[in-house]
């Protein structure tokens, strides 16, 4: 298989920083696995000014049928080749490396593959992966995705908004947060048999960050159904906060009151908030993320507040200090 020739770890972060976050995980074998709870898209028919090139990923993406949205709900950037977006990940659970999840994604079956919607709603739902790509109508959205260790990208994701699927099992007043969980199992997910993280991977939001109509449950890319390194069948993406917020091969969404731990946050709590929003005035302990490389170009360009979608959703966040409740 193809590998993208660029870009190098070390020339995003300093090779330093990388080494300091792998030893982290490395030292962090104290978690144990039970620790927490059609064609052609429409975008490719229209005007043909982005001609997807072939996937360089092992298992198959087929096509999707979306259709397209418009700002505010998509960026008029240009995208992140589908080389690098399909061979430059981080998925720890198929691997530390970035070239790692395109080459060990083939052990990740996603059929059959349910979603369990539980927790504190009227209407829990176990969801058949079918049905989700059936019964809510694909969007293609085009979003900047900035990663905490300051690479970014522009991804045109295919997907629908979580506040579509929250809707349908009808939250109750009570449910203030939601957490996600990724499929357990070491078979599938290697990475999974070493505890460098505790597993399964969890994140949260609160309840109205996930009804933001931003919230997007990403089923494709490129026009295409998810690729296993880019978390197939279906994962979450959230285009303010850094990349670890959005959380790859969901099986399970639960309602709750309390705020849910989040693996980063357990992992190293000095370095990893809840709310993880992009926010170029407060550093990361190890690096600045005032700046960042956006995969496939040379220069750097500023890292904006909210990842640049502030009108959208900085009066989510109003009177909460974002240096402190990070
Ligand atoms: N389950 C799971 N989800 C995950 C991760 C992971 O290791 N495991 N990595 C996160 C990080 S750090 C980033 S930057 C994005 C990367 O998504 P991409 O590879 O599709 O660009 O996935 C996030 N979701
Ligand atoms: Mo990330």
């Amino acid at each position: 298989m193809a590998r993208s020739p660029e870009p190098k770890s070390s020339e995003i972060t300093r090779e330093r920083d990388y080494l300091d976050r792998r030893e982290l995980l490395s030292t962090a074998a104290k978690f144990t696995a039970t620790s927490l709870l059609t064609g052609g898209a429409l975008w490719g028919l229209a005007g043909g000014v982005r001609s997807p090139t072939q996937s360089q990923g092992r298992s198959a993406a087929t096509p999707l049928l979306a259709s397209r949205s418009e700002a505010p709900f998509s960026v008029d950037e240009e995208p992140t080749s589908e080389r690098n977006v399909t061979t430059y990940n981080n998925f720890y659970e198929l691997g530390l490396s970035k070239e790692d999840p395109a080459r060990l994604a083939g052990s990740l079956k996603t059929r059959p593959w349910t979603v369990v919607v539980d927790g504190l709603v009227n209407k829990p739902t176990t969801f058949g992966i079918d049905d989700l790509l059936t019964r809510f109508p694909l969007e293609e959205r085009v979003y900047r995705f900035r990663c905490v260790e300051a690479w970014s990208m522009v991804i045109p994701w295919v997907g629908f908004p979580l506040a579509a699927l929250l809707q349908a099992v009808e939250p109750q007043g009570s449910a203030k947060h939601v957490a996600f969980t990724t499929l357990l199992d070491p078979k599938q997910l290697p990475g999974q048999a070493r505890a460098v993280l505790p597993w399964p991977y969890v994140e949260g939001l609160r309840l109205d960050e996930a009804l933001h109509p931003l919230t997007l449950l990403s089923v494709g890319l490129y026009g295409k159904t998810l690729l296993g390194q880019n978390g197939a069948p279906i994962r979450l993406v959230v285009p303010w906060k850094y990349g670890f917020k959005s959380i790859k091969s969901v099986v399970r969404i639960t309602l709750l009151e309390a705020q849910p731990p989040t693996t980063w946050a357990l992992a190293a709590p000095s370095e990893y908030g809840f709310f993880a929003n992009v926010n170029p005035a407060v550093d990361h302990p190890r690096w600045s993320q005032a700046s960042e490389r956006r995969i496939g170009e040379l220069s750097r360009r500023d890292t904006l507040p909210f990842n640049g979608y502030g009108d959208q959703v900085a009066s989510l966040y109003a009177g909460l200090d974002l240096s402190r409740n990070f």
